[in-house]
C-alpha cells in the first residue's frame, strides 16, 4: 500500500491534484500553502494546515509529496521556476514525490514517468513516451509515440505532440498548441497557446501563432 500524500499548494492546480490522488485511492494527509487566508480551510475535506514549514512535521519516510502549485498563468517562466525550486528543495530535504496518474488517462504500458510527474484526466501517452521529473501533462494533452518530455515541463490542457517530439527542461507548451512530429524544443522555451510548431525551437525562446514564429519583444 502506498504512503499517505501531502500536497504543496492550495490553488486551482492543487484541487486537480488532490482530486486525482483521491481517485487513485491515495490518502491525502494535509495541504500546505503560504497564504494565511487559506489556513484552516479545506480542499475536498483535506485541511490546509499551514505554510511549507508545516510539511516538516511529517518525517521524510512517512509520506510522499505532490506539488499542487502549477502557476500556469501570468509570468510562465516564474511559475516553472517556482515549481522547480519547490521540488528540488523538498527532494534535497529527503522527501520523495508521488507520481500522480489519473485513472482516466490512457497510458501505454511502456511509458516511463519519473518522480513527481503528473498526468491528468483525458491525457493520452502513447508507446515509448518518457516523462521527466516534476512535469505536468495536463487535462486531455496528447503525447504521441516516443516523445521525450524534459524535467519540470508543463504541457497544458489539450496540447498535442506528434511522434518523436523532444521537449527540453522547464518548457511550457500552451493550451491547445500543436507540435509537429520529431520537432525539438529547447530548455526554457515557451510555446504560446494555440501555436502550431513545425520546426525546432531554440532554448529560452517564446514562439506563437500559426505557423509558430519567434516573439522578440519579451
Ligand atoms: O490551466 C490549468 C488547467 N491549470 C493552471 C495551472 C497549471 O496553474 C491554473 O489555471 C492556474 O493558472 C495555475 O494553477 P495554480 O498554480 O494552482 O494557481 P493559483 O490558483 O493561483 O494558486 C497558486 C497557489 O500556490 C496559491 O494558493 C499560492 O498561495 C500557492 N503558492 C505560491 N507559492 C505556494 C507557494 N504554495 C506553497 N505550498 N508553497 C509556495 O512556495
Amino acid at each position: 500500500m502506498s504512503k499517505d500524500v501531502v500536497v504543496i499548494g492550495a490553488g486551482g492546480h492543487a484541487g486537480v491534484v488532490v482530486d486525482t490522488l483521491l481517485r487513485m485511492g491515495r490518502t491525502v494527509r494535509a495541504i500546505s500553502d503560504p497564504d494565511p487566508a487559506k489556513h484552516g480551510k479545506q480542499l475536498f475535506d483535506i485541511d490546509v494546515v499551514g505554510d511549507d514549514q508545516s510539511v516538516r512535521e511529517y518525517a521524510t519516510d512517512s509520506v510522499l509529496l505532490a506539488l499542487g502549485v502549477g502557476i500556469g498563468a501570468g509570468d510562465l517562466r516564474k511559475g516553472l521556476a517556482l515549481r522547480q525550486t519547490l521540488f528540488e528543495r523538498f527532494v534535497s530535504d529527503g522527501y520523495q514525490f508521488d507520481v500522480v496518474m489519473s485513472p482516466a488517462a490512457i497510458v501505454a504500458r511502456n511509458v516511463h514517468c519519473a518522480s513527481g510527474a503528473q498526468v491528468m484526466a483525458g491525457a493520452v501517452l502513447q508507446t515509448g513516451v518518457e516523462v521527466g521529473e516534476n512535469c505536468i501533462i495536463n487535462t486531455r494533452a496528447t503525447i504521441d509515440h516516443d516523445c521525450i518530455v524534459g524535467a519540470h515541463t508543463h504541457v497544458a490542457p489539450g496540447a498535442i505532440l506528434g511522434g518523436g517530439v523532444k521537449l527540453g527542461r522547464a518548457v511550457h507548451v500552451g493550451i491547445g498548441a500543436v507540435v509537429a512530429p520529431n520537432v525539438e524544443i529547447g530548455d526554457g522555451a515557451i510555446i504560446a497557446a494555440g501555436a502550431v510548431v513545425v520546426g525546432n525551437v531554440s532554448a529560452h525562446v517564446t514562439v506563437y501563432g500559426v505557423p509558430a514564429k519567434e516573439k522578440n519583444d519579451l
